[in-house]
């Protein structure tokens, strides 16, 4: 059974807490509970974890390598920072689909950027608490077609 990695990155701790009006009621620990039930429908085992600190989740995605196939990624404001997590997805080589709650090219010009896009299979923006749910499942049949790709 594949196992899925989620990483939310800073200040995501406060969703559902803070600023509804910019990223929705729905609070993080409701997310990952979804996830869960998500992952169980698609039969794949699921961890989330968040962190507000850059070393933290290049840690986290070190630790992942040979214990999870996918990871799914919400970088937080270090998407358009941080060189430190590109390079650590790159290194790993896991498959990784970032997410976003926002549309992040409907904002700021600064958050137009991101580091990660260019390491990720595919990026889902703008949708809430709902593009990590097409995130994953997006990144599940990625997995299953590198398993099986003439299929
Ligand atoms: O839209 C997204 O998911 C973002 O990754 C959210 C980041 C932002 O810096 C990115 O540009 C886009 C910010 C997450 C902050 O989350 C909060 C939640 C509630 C209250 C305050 C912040």
């Amino acid at each position: 059974m594949s196992s899925i990695l989620v990483l939310h990155g800073s200040n995501l701790n406060l969703l559902g807490k803070r600023e509804p009006g910019i990223y929705g009621a729905v609070t993080l620990e409701q997310i990952n509970a979804q996830l869960v039930v998500e992952a169980a429908s698609l039969g794949v085992r699921l961890l989330a974890q968040q962190s507000n600190h850059e070393g933290v989740l290049v840690d986290a995605i070190h630790a992942a390598w040979g214990v999870h196939d996918g990871i799914l990624m919400n970088p937080g404001a270090y998407t358009h920072t941080s060189v430190a997590l590109r390079d650590a997805i790159a290194a790993v080589g896991i498959p990784t689909v970032e997410v976003h709650l926002s549309n992040i090219y409907r904002r700021e010009a600064f958050r137009h950027h991101s580091y990660i896009a260019p390491v990720a299979v595919g990026q889902i923006s703008g949708f809430g608490a709902e593009s990590y749910y097409l995130g994953l499942r997006a990144l599940v049949r990625h997995l299953r077609q590198m398993a099986a790709p003439t299929s």
